[in-house]
């Protein structure tokens, strides 16, 4: 310790003190050896014996030779020359340290334990990593001092990294924060410990700051290790340059640590021209004056070196010294320990202290006990000063081994009055030794203050910079080292192989750098060109819009290939084979030794000149406009940019099918990329040079890097924008110790990444894995910006990152900085405000110290703010006209917590300042503050994920490729989300709708089984009110489960739309099901009463029947013989023919539908006014095949000017609306065709109703078309009708006539009557007949009700069918499947008539899955089963009694009236059914029952399948039908389907458009097709005509001013149109004919299309790979 007393200074020759330093612990071999000169002769002799036993060992003979030869005990004179020239030769072969294994084993001892203190042992194997402080996790929230020694690496750690001046400080449990570098700038924080003098801590309770710091850094990485003095320095901290032997067998020589640091100063010989230098610490040449003690010291030589150092009327501890705050701990580890720190003048001749840079370095301990420091240091400097209070004998000795030593020596003597004469003698000795005269000799007297000394000592440096010669860099000093036996950090195996490829690969640039890096120079600029092109096509000219987009595709592949054909470079390939092999680790050093070879390279450029302008005049050389990007400047980054080209093209190629997969060489490089990223190196996301972001590439990184993690990245984006060179990424790294390059004359471009983990611990807190944190170059004030389209980029640029960002920090600088700034943020957040994203903006003002600029500053906002309102104004006024807006209202802005002032980073004058206290201190507030912000955000919208992150970013970058930027963004998280949402949609949807049709059903069979009389007005409200009640009740529920989702699920904002067309679409669909319920009821009761008065009839004939039957029968019995059965039939016939000539009852007429519906007609085109003479019986002539366009259906009058040009559009689009609006009704007819219902006049009402209902439409209103028109059509369709409807009337009459009954009836009485004269036991037949008549019919009914439901069910909801679980799935299936067969037909009949289309599918499939599957068969069986169980549960409670047979029948329907319709009037003979017994009766219904059950299961099963499915009565083909079809809409251009989901919602979209000739578009002189593509045409510069435009050109640019609720984008990818190019180029011809035009004239390059690349674009166009 250096303020050990003097307790052995008593004896000048020796006292064996045990160690130099009053350290216990140091024990060298230079004490006994000092023992040997009291008394040579034993001891001598012992030690020369001993030490010839090493002799073999280790080499040093010599030495032993030297011992043995000396011969101590005769000549004792000789003494001190023997021990001088051994000291000499123990030095020379660095033998003090490899003898001193028994002091070693005692540090290691203590070594140990401070490590444990510190609890840092578990980091001495496996290194401590900048990751591991990067770490965000609970006590980054707060900075805490610290408590426990434990705490002391950590706090050290975390506050080098966030540049804390403070942060050396190893107190305990005291102070708070009020720290000791904030006394020199005391902000008037005035904490209550400034006032209580600290009495100083307990010294075993802390520890040293040095060695805390030699701990650390013995657990440190090398990265880390580089990180923490690179901070250091910036702390204007000294360094350590030697760290003493901890564990290791000798001490290290820190150098790779230093190499990235670099510094700037002007030299006084540049001070003239304004040139300045900046150079890495470790490769500048300089002189070094070193400073050490011998022997124990009065005064603090550390203390003494800091007043040297600091500038006039500054101080700054530069050395921590022994009056710092726990500066007098004692030091256990530290001794040893080399220090070093610089000084560089600032060019400014009257108050730099030195005019060149020099070093000055500090040796820790007495040299006595550190002779190899000692040596090493006179052997490097040019001058060394020994700090002492007395020379002895014993020193003197010690200091004549230096003899021949060119470094001058001086001499600082604290004078003490008993050893003064001595000292003095001593110095007389060596003068000549060493050289000496009175210059070197400096004496500290006590009573002045130093400030003498001081200066002197400065004097005496600048005389021994201006004598040296020796100028070495840290490089050559790290030689001398070696020799010495010193270890060098960067000698290890794993540096030294990373140098040589860096060199090998630097060696490359120096001679071919544009070769090397070919693909990233005119070819990416030239394809970032084209790629913008495509977007904007400005430069269309005359050139049909998708010719012009083919050319420039065509150029893009063009330059691609270029690239692809490029050979890898040698270089590059050596670039990546050093990097392949190598762990994470080993390749982020293997960068950063690039890095530092390509710096170094560049070093010949300097020293530069000043640009002039910016800087006024004397100040610091700091931040200054410097554009132009010197050759030199070359980074990693350009390398992985390389590769990153040679990535893209090679992707591009295999897409264009030029290439195979299975060529691929580059496949590998994201997963490297991907792992860089791991170990925090910052990844380029926009090349900032070519203004483009290499997308494949990104996406595929990032992807590689979700994967590394293991999938979990949910993740928060911070970034930051601002002005040039305004400390943004100085911001960042001090902020979370990152590592963004930061350098004055180097700017950041474009925008860099970095990945920070989040605790595990803290995960939850702050709903988040990691942040991702982006850095972004920064932004040119728009007049400075000198290229033309400068100001665009960096639009493009803040616009994107705050696009991607959750939270945007606005760094800014002064007041011109904060408008430009501002301009283009607020720019940036109007746009991203616009697509439904709200990042939080924080605003930094950087330097602003003191309170008046502050003020100042405020002033400066408010003005600011004012312009920005007016700005914001502006620029909205640009994006999106509308309501006005101001900044507030874009931007989230609380001027009290959004604004946060930031002092300058430097105290005082750079280079000598150190980082300003205040400096460190706000940006830990503010970090604190972005974290807090951060956890209370957590429970809001979810964050994204990696690959949510880069779909995001696709979108943001090709919207912002487009002109509209607002328009063209297509977010993929809503497409996700509501592609997700849509699928839980129909899923409920169904849900609901299944649950209605049941109770529907239910509904229908109760009216069915109502007597005709008991259905009465009252009875029916009841019922509907009923039903009503229940669906509301289900609405509700469906709602709460949709809402649940929605809001509990991962969508965020973007469903709120989804959900109020969920809410609209499900009360739509319920009041659908309202009013079809109420038909229902309507027509039930109807029917019922229509087949009541009949059944009526003939319940009435056979109640007469029957009647006369009983009369027959006792007649018969009362005959004394028994009757024959020719008898008894004879009886019979004539019973029956007198009831029946008394009957008239069943000769009904034959209804001529026709004439009714005729009579409808009129009725409807009365009307409508729109009176016709109709012959009677007219309809029957028209059938929709029959109709054809004629001359007088157009309405050529209400224009003459545009009538030749536009009739034949005006022709087919009627066509086109009478041919679909025919099809529709025809679809109508058939349903009804096919249920078993009677014909009712509701029909013709209902198709009457859907013609009127078209041709109401805007679209048929605009064609003016001419009543015959609609006359016309309506015949047409109704004459179809009527031919159908009179069928089905007359299959009604048949099936139901009763002549036919009578016969069949005739038979079973004739039969009954049999058996009851007979007195036969029938129990068992009126059983069966009660099977077959009553039963059979009621559970066939009950079937066909249900089995449609459980079809649809079954189609919509297993897995198998996954097709109708969405629309996009749906089209996608579709689409797949047309393209596989690839039949013109098919394609025509798709886009012609897509609803017929997609039914006729749906059909097809059902029919193909259930005519192979069981699966229908289980599910009648299933559906029956449980009729069939509930019948038998009746008949098991009823078993017990034991009324009347009718009684019991009576009380089975009535349980059964909901679910099956019995008709037991229906029962032949149920006048006699009392004769049967009823429990045998009901017993054998039981029997029956299973048999029927299989019965009707056969007949089911011979039934064809579409039969079968023609009698349900809900149809599972339109319910599926429904589920895909959607609105039905079409876009107006290309006849694309819509594929929003529900029926009803705001806006229509389709995920892919159609080149429009498929849509019947074609030009109207040349009758050409027209291959445009509505995605293209959007945002082109083409125009259209419609009906809808009046046949006026309309801008397609401007087509929502026409059809406002289609919403056509353009494309998110240049492939996403393949699909139908190609199907296109495939028929042109065909449907050139079936269109009747002439066949587009197709670009060249579709032809090339092929079907793969077709069905690769439908892949990624619906996101189904
Ligand atoms: N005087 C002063 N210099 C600063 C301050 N903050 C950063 N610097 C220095 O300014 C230079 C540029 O800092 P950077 O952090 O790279 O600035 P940047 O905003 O990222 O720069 P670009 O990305 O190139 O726009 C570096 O030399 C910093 O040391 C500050 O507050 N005051
Ligand atoms: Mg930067
Ligand atoms: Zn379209
Ligand atoms: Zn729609």
């Amino acid at each position: 310790m250096e303020s050990q007393g003097k307790s052995g200074s008593c004896s000048c020759v020796v006292s064996l003190r045990s160690a130099g330093g009053g350290n216990s612990m140091e024990k060298t071999v230079r004490d006994p050896l000092l023992g040997t000169l009291d008394d040579p002769g034993q001891e001598f002799e012992a030690f020369a014996s001993k030490g010839s036993d090493r002799q073999s060992q280790d080499g040093s003979g010599n030495i032993w030779s030297t011992l043995q030869g000396a011969e101590p005990r005769d000549k004792p004179d000789n003494r001190k020359e023997v021990t001088m020239e051994l000291q000499r030769a123990i030095n020379q072969h660095g033998l003090a340290d490899r003898l001193t294994n028994t002091t070693g084993s005692e540090r290691r001892g203590a070594t140990q334990d401070v490590l444990s203190r510190l609890k840092m042992e578990p980091y001495r194997s496996r290194k401590m990593k900048l990751r591991d402080l990067q770490e965000i996790n609970p006590e980054s929230l707060q900075s805490r001092t610290p408590r426990a020694v434990g705490d002391l690496p950590w706090h050290f750690l975390r506050k080098v990294l966030a540049l804390d001046g403070a942060a050396r400080n190893t107190s305990l449990g005291q102070g708070g924060s009020g720290d000791q570098a904030g006394r020199e700038e005391n902000e008037g924080e005035g904490e209550g410990g400034e006032i209580l003098p600290h009495s100083n801590t307990d010294s075993r309770a802390s520890l040293h700051p040095l060695d805390v710091l030699c701990a650390v850094l013995l657990c440190s990485d090398g990265f880390l290790q580089q990180e923490i003095l690179s901070r250091m320095s910036m702390c204007q901290f000294a360094l350590p340059l030697l760290l003493p032997a901890l564990d290791s067998p000798r001490c290290t020589q820190l150098l790779w640590a230093m190499r990235d640091i670099v510094r700037r100063w002007r030299p006084h010989s540049l001070a003239q021209s304004r040139g300045f230098r900046e150079e890495s610490l470790v490769l500048t040449p300089m002189p070094t004056v070193s400073f050490v003690r011998l022997g124990s010291c009065s005064f603090s030589k550390s203390q003494l070196l800091n007043e040297v150092l600091s500038p006039a009327q500054q101080h700054h501890d530069f050395f921590v010294h022994r009056d710092m705050e726990s500066g007098n701990v004692r030091r256990e580890i530290a001794d040893g320990l080399v220090e070093i720190a610089w000084y560089f003048p600032a060019g400014r001749e009257n108050s730099d202290l030195f005019p060149e840079p020099v070093v000055i370095t500090n040796l820790r301990g007495d040299i006595e006990s550190h002779q190899l420091q000692f040596r090493f240091l006179t052997e490097i400097s040019s001058a060394v000063f020994i700090v002492t209070e007395s020379i002895g004998e014993r020193e003197c000795v010690l200091l004549s081994s230096l003899q021949g030593s060119t470094t001058q020596y001086y001499f600082i003597l604290s004078a003490l009055a008993e050893t003064r004469s001595e000292t003095l003698r001593s110095l007389d000795t060596l003068a000549p030794v060493l050289k000496l005269n009175k210059l070197n000799v400096l004496e500290r007297s006590h009573d002045t203050n130093g400030t003498e000394l001081v200066e002197i000592l400065q004097r005496s440096i600048r005389s021994v910079m201006d004598s040296s010669q020796k100028s070495v860099t840290m490089e050559v000093l790290a030689r001398t080292a070696r020799e010495l036996g010193v270890q060098v950090d960067e000698d290890c195996e794993e540096c030294q192989s990373a140098r040589t490829w860096a060199r090998e690969i630097t060696a490359h640039v120096a001679t071919c750098q544009t070769e090397m890096l070919k693909l990233q120079g005119a070819l990416w600029q030239a394809v970032t060109e084209v790629e913008r092109e495509l977007c904007r096509m400005r430069d269309q000219g005359a050139v049909p819009a998708e010719d012009y987009k083919s050319q420039l595709r065509g150029k893009l592949a063009e330059l691609r290939t270029q690239q692809n054909n490029c050979e890898l470079h040698a270089g590059l390939r050596t670039f990546v084979n050093g990097l392949e092999p190598l762990n994470p680790a080993g390749k982020h050093r293997f960068l950063r030794e690039l890095k530092l070879m390509l710096e170094l390279m560049a070093k010949d450029e300097r020293p530069r000149l000043q640009a002039p302008g910016r800087a006024s005049p004397g100040a610091p050389p700091t931040r200054e406009e410097d554009d132009a990007i010197p050759a030199g400047s070359l980074g990693a980054e350009h390398f992985l940019r390389e590769l990153a080209q040679f990535y893209q093209a090679e992707h591009a190629m295999v897409k264009e099918g030029k290439m195979a997969k299975s060529q691929r060489r580059f496949t590998h490089l994201p997963g490297i990329a991907a792992e860089l990223m791991l170990e925090g190196f910052p990844m380029e996301l926009i090349d900032g040079d070519a203004s483009n972001i290499p997308l494949q590439w990104v996406t595929d990184v990032l992807a590689q890097l979700h994967a590394k993690l293991g999938g979990r990245s949910r993740m928060l984006v911070l970034s930051v924008l601002g002005g040039q060179g305004t400390g943004k990424s100085t911001l960042l790294n001090t902020m979370f110790g990152l590592q963004f390059a930061v350098s004055s004359s180097q700017r950041t471009r474009g925008a860099f990444m970095s990945l920070i983990q989040v605790a595990e611990t803290f995960q939850q807190d702050l709903a988040c894995d990691f942040l991702l944190v982006i850095d972004t170059g920064g932004l040119k004030a728009p007049e400075l910006a000198k290229l033309e389209d400068g100001c665009e980029h960096d639009n493009e640029l803040a616009t994107l990152v705050v696009g991607l960002s959750d939270i945007v920090i606005v760094n800014m600088e002064n007041a011109t900085d904060m408008k430009t700034v501002l301009q283009l943020v607020v720019h940036a957040f109007l746009r991203i405000k616009e697509i439904g994203q709200n990042p939080q903006c924080l605003f930094v003002h950087q330097n602003v110290s003191d309170v008046l600029a502050h003020g100042q500053n405020r002033r400066d906002w408010e003005d600011v703010l004012e312009q920005l309102d007016e700005i914001t104004k502006r620029s909205r006024r640009m994006e999106k006209p509308g309501k006005e807006v101001t900044f507030s209202d874009i931007v989230n802005y609380d001027p009290e917590t959004h604004n946060w002032h930031i002092s300058d980073l430097w105290h005082g004058v750079p280079p000598m300042a150190p980082v300003n206290p205040g400096y460190s201190k706000s940006v830990g507030k503010l970090k604190n503050h972005l974290l807090e912000l951060i956890r209370i955000q957590s429970g809001g919208i979810p964050l994204k994920n990696l690959p949510q992150l880069s779909e995001w970013l696709r979108s943001l970058w090709n919207a912002l490729k487009h002109e509209n930027f607002i328009f063209s963004f297509r977010n993929p998280l809503a497409t996700e989300a509501y592609n997700k949402a849509s699928m839980k949609f129909s899923e409920l949807e169904w849900e609901f709708q299944k649950k209605m049709h049941l109770c529907l059903c239910e509904q229908q069979t109760f009216l069915q089984n109502q007597a005709p009389d008991e259905l009465d007005t009252e009875r029916l409200t009841q019922i509907s009110r009923e039903t009503k009640q229940k669906l509301r009740h289900e609405e509700d529920k469906i709602l709460e489960c949709f809402k649940k989702y929605i809001e509990g699920g991962a969508s965020g904002t973007h469903l709120v739309q989804l959900k109020e067309d969920f809410i609209r679409n499900t009360r739509r669909s319920s009041s659908v099901f309202d009013n079809y319920s109420h038909h229902l009821l309507e027509r039930a009761r109807n029917r019922r009463k229509r087949l009541g008065k009949y059944y009526h009839s003939e319940a009435e004939f056979r109640k007469i029947i029957e009647q006369e039957l009983g009369k027959l029968l006792e007649n018969c019995r009362s005959r004394g013989e028994k009757l024959s059965n020719e008898q008894l039939e004879r009886e019979f016939q004539a019973m029956w023919r007198e009831v029946l000539s008394e009957s008239m009852l069943f000769s009904s007429v034959k209804r001529p539908i026709f004439q009714e519906m005729q009579r409808l007609l009129e009725e409807d085109l009365e009307h409508r006014g729109k009176l016709m003479h109709q012959d009677a019986g007219i309809l029957l002539h028209y059938t929709i095949k029959s109709f054809s366009m004629k001359k007088e259906y157009l309405d050529l009058s209400w224009s003459t000017t545009v009538k030749e040009l536009f009739t034949k559009e005006k022709w087919q689009k009627a066509e086109e609306i009478a041919m679909s609006l025919m099809r529709q009704c025809l679809a109508y007819i058939e349903e009804k065709a096919n249920s078993t219902a009677n014909y009712n006049e509701v029909y013709c009402r209902e198709l009457l109703g859907m013609i009127n209902e078209r041709l109401q439409q805007g679209d048929v209103s605009e064609l003016h078309m001419s009543d015959c028109f609609e006359v016309d059509l309506k015949r047409h369709v109704l004459g179809e009708a009527a031919r159908a409807f009179q069928k089905i009337y007359d299959c009604f009459m048949r099936e139901t006539d009763p002549h036919q009954n009578l016969k069949k009836l005739k038979l079973q009485y004739f039969s009954i009557l049999k058996d009851l004269y007979s007195d036969k036991e029938v129990s068992q037949k009126r059983a069966r007949d009660f099977c077959d008549q009553c039963l059979k019919p009621a559970l066939v009914d009950y079937l066909n009700k249900r089995l449609g439901i459980a079809i649809a069910d079954d189609i919509l909801r297993s897995g198998q069918s996954i097709n109708y679980t969405s629309r996009g799935v749906f089209q996608f299936t579709t689409h797949k499947k047309l393209l596989e067969e690839n039949s013109f037909p098919n394609y025509l009949k798709y886009i012609e008539n897509y609803a017929g289309f997609v039914k006729a599918q749906i059909e097809g499939h059902l029919f193909g899955h259930y005519r192979e599957q069981k699966s229908l068969e289980n599910m009648e069986r299933e559906i029956l089963s449980a009729a069939i169980e509930k019948v038998q549960r009746v008949l098991e409670n009823s078993k017990d009694q034991t009324d009347s047979t009718m009684a019991f029948l009576d009380n089975f329907c009535q349980v059964l009236q909901k679910d099956l319709v019995i008709s037991k009037d229906g029962l032949v003979g149920i006048r006699f059914i009392n004769t049967v017994n009823t429990e045998k009766f009901a017993a054998f219904i039981h029997t029956f029952l299973s048999e029927l059950e299989s019965q009707i299961l056969a007949e089911f099963n011979h039934l064809e399948i579409r039969s079968k499915l023609s009698r349900l009565s809900v149809k599972p083909q339109d319910e599926i039908f429904k589920r895909v079809f959607g609105c039905g809409k079409q876009c107006p251009f290309c006849k694309v389907p819509c594929e929003a989901v529900g029926t009803d919602h705001t806006e229509h979209f389709a995920s892919v458009h159609r080149p429009q000739g498929l849509g019947k578009y074609h030009r109207l002189k040349t009758n050409k097709l027209i291959c445009k593509i509505c995605t293209t045409a959007v945002h082109s510069s083409g125009t259209f005509r419609c009906p809808e435009t009046q046949w006026e050109d309309h801008p397609f640019k401007e087509y929502r001013a026409i059809f406002p609720y289609w919403r056509i984008q353009p494309d998110p990818d240049i492939n996403t149109s393949e699909y139908w190019k190609f199907v296109f180029k495939e028929f042109n011809g065909e449907f050139a004919k079936a269109y009747k035009a002439k066949p587009a004239a197709l670009p060249r390059d579709w032809e090339k299309i092929t079907q793969e690349q077709a069905l690769q674009s439908l892949e990624e166009s619906f996101k189904m790979k």
